[in-house]
Formats: C-alpha cells, sequence, structure tokens
C-alpha cells in the first residue's frame, strides 16, 4: 500500500458476523418470519409499529451483548497508525467499531444505540427499550423511534461520504452483500474515478466482478491479513 494516501473503507453485516450478530441475507436472516425490507420501513412503523420496535428493542439488546473481534480491531488499528485520511463508512448500525477503538467512523444507516424524536428532531443515545413509546426528554411527545435509516429513507452523511471517494486513492468493501443502494454503487463510482477497488468478504458479493482485487474468506482472518 505504499503509494496509498486517502482510503475510504465501506463494512457491512459480515464483519460483525464473528461477534455473533446475524447478517441480513444469509441463513438465519430472517426474524420472525419476517424479511428486512418487511420490518425496517417507514410504512412497516406505521402499520405496526409494536411490531417494528420490537424488532429493534431485541436487537439493540443484543448487541450490548457482544464483542468486537479481531476484523473491527485490525480497522482500528490501520485507523490509529493511519497517516493520510481514512474514512470507515459502515452500514452497520451496531458500536463495534468505536468498540474496538476505531475514531474515523461515519454510520451511514444510522445506530442502534440513539433514538430519534420526530415531533423536535431531536437525536439523544439512547440503550433502554422502546417499545413502550417513552415520552421524548427534550419535548415531552410520544414520538420517539429508532434512529435507523430505512428502506425509502435517505442515508446519514452522504455529502462527507462521497467527499471523500471522490478523494481517496483506494476503496475497499468488507462483509457486505452490495444488495442495498447506495452502498452498493460506491464500488462502480470508485472506479469511474480510478480508485483502485478491493473487496473482502466470505463469498462473492453481487458486485464482486467490479473490483480490481477479490479476497475471500471470514472477516476475522482476511481483514488483519490485510491491514498487517
Ligand atoms: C461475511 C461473513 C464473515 C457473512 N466475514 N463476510 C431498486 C434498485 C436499486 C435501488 C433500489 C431499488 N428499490 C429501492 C431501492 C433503494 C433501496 C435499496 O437499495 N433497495 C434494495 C433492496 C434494492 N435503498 C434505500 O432505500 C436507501 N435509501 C436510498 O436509496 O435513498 C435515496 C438516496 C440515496 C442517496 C442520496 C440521496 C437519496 C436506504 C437503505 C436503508 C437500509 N437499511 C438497512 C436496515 C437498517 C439496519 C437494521 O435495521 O438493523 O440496513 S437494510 C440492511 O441491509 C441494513 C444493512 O446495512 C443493509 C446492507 O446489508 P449488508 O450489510 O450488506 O448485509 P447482508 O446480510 O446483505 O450481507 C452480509 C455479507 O457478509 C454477505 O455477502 C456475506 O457473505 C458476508 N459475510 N459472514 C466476512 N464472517
Amino acid at each position: 500500500m505504499s503509494n496509498i494516501r486517502n482510503i475510504v473503507i465501506l463494512t457491512g453485516a459480515g464483519i460483525s458476523a464473528e461477534s455473533g450478530i446475524e447478517t441480513f441475507r444469509g441463513e438465519g436472516g430472517l426474524w420472525e418470519n419476517h424479511r428486512i425490507e418487511d420490518v425496517a420501513t417507514p410504512e412497516a412503523f406505521l402499520r405496526d409499529p409494536e411490531l417494528v420496535l420490537r424488532f429493534y428493542d431485541a436487537r439493540r439488546a443484543a448487541i450490548q451483548q457482544v464483542e468486537p473481534n479481531a476484523a473491527h480491531r485490525a480497522l482500528a488499528r490501520l485507523d490509529s497508525k493511519w497517516n493520510g485520511d481514512l474514512l470507515i463508512v459502515t452500514q452497520n448500525v451496531d458500536d463495534l467499531h468505536e468498540r474496538a477503538g476505531a475514531k474515523r467512523v461515519v454510520h451511514m444507516h444510522g445506530e442502534h444505540l440513539s433514538a430519534w424524536c420526530q415531533a423536535c428532531d431531536v437525536r439523544m443515545p439512547w440503550r433502554a427499550s422502546l417499545i413502550d413509546r417513552p415520552a421524548c426528554p427534550e419535548c415531552g411527545a410520544a414520538a420517539l423511534r429508532p434512529d435507523i435509516v430505512w428502506f425509502g429513507e435517505v442515508p446519514y452523511h452522504m455529502e462527507e461520504i462521497y467527499a471523500a471517494l471522490t478523494g481517496a486513492d483506494m476503496f475497499v468493501s468488507i462483509g457486505t452483500s452490495g444488495a442495498v443502494y447506495p452502498a452498493a454503487g460506491f464500488v462502480r463510482e470508485a472506479s469511474a474515478y480510478g480508485i483502485r477497488t478491493l473487496e473482502l468478504n466470505l463469498e462473492k458479493s453481487l458486485g464482486s466482478q467490479l473490483f480490481d482485487e477479490s479476497h475471500l474468506g471470514p472477516a476475522g482472518t482476511i481483514v488483519p491479513q490485510w491491514v498487517s
């Protein structure tokens, strides 16, 4: 990586799989027989808020019981020693990159440990349940929801992400199936800018053929190998 100065690293559910968090589209990727596309939408929340809040309460509780793995720790090491620009863009809503020590992380699909009041538009740290529709501590309205980007909503930090991508020398995609846009399109955009692209994944993703290079294997093994 001697000629590489600026890196954008995209991570997906696969990087947290070895910490014990299930991926969305693999085996066991259904929750009570609901596909993620059926519970992670504003329409689902309007139709059946109890179902959606129960889903997120269970996931919020679960991520607080797991630990970062070797792949999160390897990226945190890279983050701390890297002299150029480095940005970890995660689609994940867990906090495992931060708990491993990474500093330069943006959560494009939101965060489990945050709640968003739709009445006063304030976001606040949140570790407990939301199912009882507690009042917003800021404005008192019963309008809190998970601070998660659902299908049809605009992902967070897009300006910062595209600015980093256009200035990058290398784009690395780790543990994502390439099924969900706009993240799935980053490799095409990176290639169009002439940026070197690398995929690290358990199996070939949907856009695998678009990468310059692809290494297959568990993230806990191949990410530390790449970083070292
Ligand atoms: C391992 C491993 C190990 C396993 N080691 N690897 C038609 C065409 C194109 C686009 C659209 C369309 N119709 C609608 C759209 C847009 C839509 C979309 O993409 N839909 C698709 C289903 C087609 N996208 C949106 O609506 C987004 N918003 C948007 O586009 O706004 C417009 C806009 C964009 C930009 C600027 C301005 C406007 C919003 C998407 C929100 C996604 N939200 C979710 C849920 C939140 C989290 C939660 O509830 O917990 O985010 S969906 C879910 O999928 C989650 C994930 O972040 C996301 C991606 O999944 P990921 O991470 O790739 O996981 P998996 O399970 O799919 O894959 C895991 C991978 O890991 C696999 O490859 C395994 O092999 C691998 N793996 N173990 C290494 N040990």
